[in-house]
C-alpha cells in the first residue's frame, strides 16, 4: 500500500478526503496526527509545512497532496473508483467545483471561525466575528436551499466531490447554525448520513465528539 493519509477523525476537512477514499474503496494507511503533541506536530510539518490536514502522500510516486479538494481531484485522476467523484461532462464538473467552493468558503470556514471563538479564553472571545460568521452561513443556506428542492445528491445524479464537501459543512454547520428553517438542506444532510461511506466516517469520529466545543454560556 503506497498511500498514507495524515488526518484526525474529528477534523472536518479530513472528512471530505475520508468520504472520497471510502467511496472509491482506495486502500490507504491512516496516520492520525495529534496536534496536541509537539513532536507529532513537528513530524507532520516536516511532511506539509503549513500543518493543515488532510494530506495524502504516495510513497510510490513520491507525491505529497495537500488540500481536501485537491486530494479528491488527485484520487479521481488516479483511481478508477474515484473518477466518478468528478463528472466527465465539463459543465457539470464546473458546477461540482462551484458547489465545493461555496460549501468550503461560506459554510465550512465560517463554521470553523465560530468554533475557534469557543476555544478562546472567555475574555478573548469576539461576538462580532461569531455574528458575522453565522450571518455568512445563513446566507449560504438561503442560496443552497432552493437548489436542493429536488432531493438527490448535491449536483447531478451521482455522488460527487460536492457531496464529500457537503458532509462536514452541513454536519458541523448545523451545530453552530441549526438548519431549522432550511428543510431541503436538513433532509439532504440526513441522506448524506445514510450513505455508507459517510456513516463510516461519522462512526470513526464518534469517540471524539466529546471534544467538540459546545456554545459557551453567556
Ligand atoms: N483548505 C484546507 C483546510 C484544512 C484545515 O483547515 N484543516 C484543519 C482541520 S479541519 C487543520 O489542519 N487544523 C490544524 C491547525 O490549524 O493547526 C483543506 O481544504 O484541506
Amino acid at each position: 500500500m503506497s498511500l498514507t493519509l495524515f488526518y484526525h477523525p474529528l477534523s472536518s476537512f479530513c472528512w471530505k478526503a475520508l468520504v472520497a477514499l471510502y467511496e472509491a474503496d482506495v486502500a490507504f494507511e491512516p496516520r492520525v496526527v495529534n496536534l496536541g503533541d509537539e513532536a507529532d506536530r513537528a513530524a507532520f510539518r516536516a511532511v506539509w509545512p503549513l500543518g493543515k490536514f488532510p494530506v495524502l502522500t504516495d510513497s510510490a510516486s513520491g507525491e505529497t497532496v495537500p488540500e481536501s479538494s485537491i486530494v479528491i481531484a488527485w484520487l479521481a485522476q488516479r483511481h478508477p473508483g474515484a473518477a466518478r467523484l468528478f463528472p466527465a461532462d465539463p459543465a457539470l464538473a464546473l458546477q461540482v467545483q462551484l458547489r465545493d467552493r461555496l460549501l468550503d468558503s461560506y459554510i465550512h470556514l465560517p463554521m470553523q471561525r465560530v468554533i475557534a471563538d469557543r476555544l478562546r479564553p472567555a475574555d478573548r472571545r469576539d461576538p462580532l466575528t461569531v455574528e458575522q460568521a453565522r450571518a455568512q452561513i445563513l446566507a449560504a443556506y438561503d442560496l443552497l436551499e432552493p437548489q436542493m428542492a429536488g432531493g438527490g445528491w448535491g449536483v447531478g445524479e451521482t455522488f460527487t466531490l460536492a457531496d464529500c464537501s457537503a458532509l462536514p459543512a452541513l454536519f458541523y454547520g448545523d451545530k453552530v447554525a441549526p438548519m431549522v428553517e432550511w428543510p431541503n438542506l436538513a433532509a439532504y444532510l440526513e441522506r448524506l448520513k445514510a450513505r455508507p461511506s459517510v456513516a463510516r466516517v461519522l462512526a470513526e469520529a464518534e469517540p471524539f465528539f466529546q471534544y467538540f466545543p459546545q456554545e459557551p454560556t453567556p
